[in-house]
């Protein structure tokens, strides 16, 4: 952005809202519109410098789950509502595909693997003692605070046990969720290290999960209505385990394959939660006032839960698109395009630096954020693709995607080739006929992997069976018990 040109206008003529934003490039042009008045649509609100944020995290939602990405037997309107009112990405891509690494990057707006999160940790009771998001890295909530927002978080953290590792420390004001992998929906006991927390103590009783962290987020949107807020919702659902109220299986009666019916419970009971916590932004007349954002953390684990990924080859855990490419979407009314459907590639690290964005903060010198600002793309003042190329290594896995096309290598080390443009699926292998691509390919992601530190830890579970005299006693948990 042009500050000159940018003050030059702030302090130029009187400009409409919708105006100024777009002559300002509208990074950043937010935060430079101080002052109240009465929205020029009559609209009610309180217009203020810096959006509200809603960061909205689904766990474990396919890429072929909603509506809006053509799922037909379960209906989401409301989530469908963010990509009717805003951008829906084709190609939004998650930075690992499993829970906490993922969430680690979105904190952070840094491939978590330039600081050792590159595994999930296991169950809380056997995680490695030092698992946690590393304090040397900033969080988005932390960047948020010096800029005058209550930070609020409700939900899933699985970024730290540990005091110092936890929500409250972590630049949230306000906490109330689970620290581990996984919780049940329905008692506050999620298994060992894994109580449903107010702050930092455990909680007496509870809703559902899932309309717990909506009565949540909707009471702390009401309580600070009138300063800059950022609430950071990471819904548990969909992830295992399948548990869900008799009034939402009921809307399903129709389905009669028990997993899928209650699946599809769990997704309904998500797009209620997302319907409540929108429809309050809008009941205070602050839709124009604030940015919602929308992602899964990774790929449906199919076999597991139904959660499905169709036309995508592949499942969590995995790095082919299955695993990676997910629901992305976000809405900023009078700011951001409406019913726009970009196929630029973006990527959940983008999510930080776009939120720092429009709260007019200042890209920190010292960390280099491997993500970026999307809102000037989307705004036609950039050119419409943030990222010439993406990364992605989770242990023995790793691919890179350059454009169309996409390099990766599953577990058993096979190189595999694929033209995502004219092959979505991944079915046809083009690494046998095309060494100069597979080469350019391979030569960025060495790059790229040069930067990279070792997993700081492996998976609990993983690593008390190769302690071998534990792996029998301490069998693996189910997914309740957080991972
Ligand atoms: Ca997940």
């Amino acid at each position: 952005m042009d500050h000159r040109a940018a003050q030059g206008h702030a302090f130029g003529a009187k400009l409409g809202r919708r105006d100024f934003l777009e002559a300002l490039g509208i990074a950043g042009a937010a935060a430079l519109f101080n002052g109240c008045q009465t929205a020029p649509d009559g609209n009610a609100g309180v217009r203020r410098g810096k959006p509200n944020i809603i960061l909205i995290v689904a766990d474990d939602l396919g890429y072929g789950e909603l509506g809006v990405q053509g799922s037909k037997d379960i209906p989401t309107p409301n989530i469908d509502a963010i990509a009717r009112n805003g951008v829906r990405f084709t190609n939004g891509y998650a930075s690992c595909p499993v829970c906490s690494p993922t969430r680690a990057g979105l904190m952070t707006g840094r491939y978590q693997q330039r600081f050792g999160h590159e595994l999930n940790p296991g169950p809380g009771e056997s995680a490695d003692p030092s698992f946690g998001l590393a304090l040397s890295e900033a969080t988005i909530a932390e960047r948020l605070k010096p800029l005058g927002y209550a930070t609020g978080m409700f939900g899933k953290w699985h970024l730290g046990y540990s005091p110092e590792f936890q929500p409250v420390k972590r630049g949230f004001d306000e906490f109330y969720g689970f620290l581990a992998g996984a919780h049940t929906y329905l008692r506050v006991e999620g298994g060992a290290k894994n109580a449903i927390m107010r702050g930092t103590e455990p909680v007496a009783d509870m809703d559902y999960t899932t309309d717990a962290f909506t009565r949540e987020a909707v009471s702390f949107i009401e309580r600070h209505k009138s300063e800059p807020f950022f609430v950071y919702l990471p819904y548990n659902a969909v992830h295992g385990p399948l548990e869900a109220l008799p009034k939402y299986l009921a809307r399903f009666g129709g389905i009669t394959d028990k997993k899928r019916r209650t699946f599809a419970a769990m997704l309904s009971a998500l797009d209620d939660g997302v319907g409540q916590v929108l429809g309050k932004v809008r009941e205070l007349g602050l839709e124009q006032d604030t940015l919602v954002l929308f992602i899964s953390d990774n790929g449906g684990p199919t076999a597991q839960t139904t959660s499905g990924n169709a036309p995508l080859r592949g499942f969590k855990g995995q790095v082919l698109e299955g695993g990676i490419r997910v629901p992305y979407m976000m809405q900023w009314k009078g700011t951001l395009p409406e019913g726009k459907v970009s196929d630029t590639p973006v990527i959940s690290l983008d999510i930080h630096p776009t939120i720092l964005a429009a709260a007019g903060g200042v890209l920190p010198e010292d960390k280099k954020l491997d993500g970026v600002n999307l809102i000037p793309h989307l705004a036609g003042k950039k050119g419409e693709a943030p990222h010439d190329r993406l990364f992605w290594r989770f242990g023995e896995q790793c691919a890179v995607r350059m454009g169309d096309w996409k390099m990766l290598k599953l577990a058993d080390g096979k190189v595999e080739l694929y033209n995502l443009a004219d092959d979505i699926g991944e079915k046809n292998n083009l690494a046998a006929g095309n060494p100069e691509k597979l080469k350019e390919l391979q030569v960025a992601y060495d790059q790229w992997n040069a930067q990279l530190v070792p997993p700081r830890w492996k998976r609990g579970n993983q690593r008390l069976q190769k302690q071998g005299a534990g792996a029998k006693a301490r069998p693996r948990r189910k997914a309740a018990k957080g991972k």
